[in-house]
């Protein structure tokens, strides 16, 4: 692609993006691992739910309330189709990943944990995919075992061999590592945790936003992610799970919707997906999340990694040039997934943060909540740069000019 081709393509995403171009249009917004910008078809989409569908959805008998429904369950085949699951039973609307992920943990193993039993998961894993198996394995009496990556953030096969035991009944494992952006070998994983007779969940926060992602191919039990992830609104997660093991499972909210009959003793609950989706839904959320796939199929993968691969690559050679400034994990920019995670020697990782949005550059700075990849990599604090699609080389250029010259600025002497 011509250097002109890409400005072109620039332009044109991001005039898809409010934000991108209004009040903060100056601003390089390179946080998008927090939480991605939306393109306007996504803010469109929820104002025109409320403006045109609103009514409490799944319980109304007139057509308003129908119409709602049908924008809701319209999402859920979409995010299905996304993701490539064999039935809406299996989609499971949530808040985010991070309630997704509680309801595996709440619904599936603290049913079925024994004392004793032990739940996998990875040194690399967001807070939000250890406290509920940490919590599920400490109210059964069992307990979590780590799976340690190498300094590239990988983890091989050897070591998932060692850490599984015969207890384990649970294997927890992100897709793609908030921190060091690089994607595990998931369907190698899932596979080996099933030979052994254990159920394998997948967090998808940080690559179902970048990467087709296909669960009959990877052969997961449970995938978590977010819709504000993925250009989709705030509110809105998805649980898949399959149908076998969220039929066998206890619902993890109570209240309405969730039910087919209640009596003064008792209750039979609804059928799936509704069994895990008591009280009224967040049917805009859903419908947003619904355009935002929309947009990312017309955007299409191939330029959506073509985009950020490359953008990777431009930041990771330019970055690699300042002599004090050490990025971690893999020296290969095709495994960050547009994460870049590094250390400025002498300079606080919150000091990096605000002098650059000074420059309005916006990253992030802190543990990721991830605090345990920090105690092992013995880091307490790292930057993290996290791009999209709707990045420009322009963006990069300007984080590492301001990086170049930030410890100049602090005082120091080279
Ligand atoms: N799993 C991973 C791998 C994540 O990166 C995050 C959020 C979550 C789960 C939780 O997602 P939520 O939508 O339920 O909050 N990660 C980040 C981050 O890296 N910076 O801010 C949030």
């Amino acid at each position: 692609m011509t250097e002109q081709e890409r400005k072109e393509q620039d332009e044109k995403i991001r005039a898809d993006f409010p934000l991108l171009t209004g009040k903060y249009g100056e601003y390089a917004y390179l946080d998008s691992a927090a939480t991605s910008q939306k393109p306007r078809v996504v803010i469109e989409a929820e104002k025109e739910f409320y403006e045109a569908y609103n009514a409490n959805p799944l319980r109304g008998l007139y057509q308003l309330s129908v119409e709602a429904t049908d924008r809701y369950e319209e999402a859920r085949e979409a995010v299905r189709v996304f993701i490539h699951a064999g039935s809406c039973e299996e989609i499971i609307f949530t808040r985010n990943a991070t309630e997704s992920l509680n309801l595996v943990a709440y619904a599936y193993a603290m049913n079925t944990l024994k004392e004793g039993d032990e739940i996998l998961v990875t040194i690399l894993e967001h807070h939000s995919n250890f406290l509920p198996w940490l919590n599920a394995a400490k109210r059964c009496g069992g307990r979590v075992n780590f799976l340690e990556c190498d300094e590239s953030g990988r983890i091989t096969e050897e070591a998932f061999r060692e850490a599984f035991t015969d207890r384990t009944r649970i294997v927890a494992m992100t897709q793609v590592s908030n921190v060091m952006g690089r994607e595990n070998d998931i369907a190698l994983f899932a596979r080996l945790t099933h030979e052994k007779g254990a159920v394998f969940v997948a967090d998808g926060a940080q690559s179902v936003p970048h990467l087709p992602v296909d669960v009959k191919a990877l052969d997961v039990d449970f995938l978590a992610f977010s819709g504000h992830k993925m250009l989709g609104p705030m509110g809105i997660g998805v649980l898949y799970g399959k149908r076998e093991l969220l039929n066998k499972m206890n619902p993890f909210l109570y209240g309405g919707e969730m039910i087919e009959t209640v009596t003064r003793m008792g209750a039979t609950y609804a059928e799936l997906p509704h069994k895990f989706e008591a009280g009224t839904v967040n049917a805009a959320g859903a419908y947003g999340l619904s355009k935002a796939i929309e947009y990312m199929n017309q955007i299409g993968f191939d330029t959506i990694r073509e985009r950020e691969d490359h953008l990777t690559r431009f930041a990771m050679e330019r970055l690699q040039q300042n002599q004090h400034l050490k990025l971690l994990g893999s020296k290969d920019p095709l495994e960050h997934h547009g994460i870049l995670t590094f250390v400025l020697e002498g300079v606080h990782p919150h000091d990096i943060a605000a002098i650059l949005d000074a420059e309005k550059i916006c990253i992030r700075a802190g543990h990721h909540c991830a605090q345990p990849l920090m105690q092992f990599m013995k880091t307490p604090s790292t930057a993290r740069v996290s791009l999209a699609f709707y990045n420009t080389e322009e963006e990069i250029l300007r984080l590492v000019n301001a990086l170049e010259t930030m410890r100049e600025k602090l005082g120091f002497f080279s």
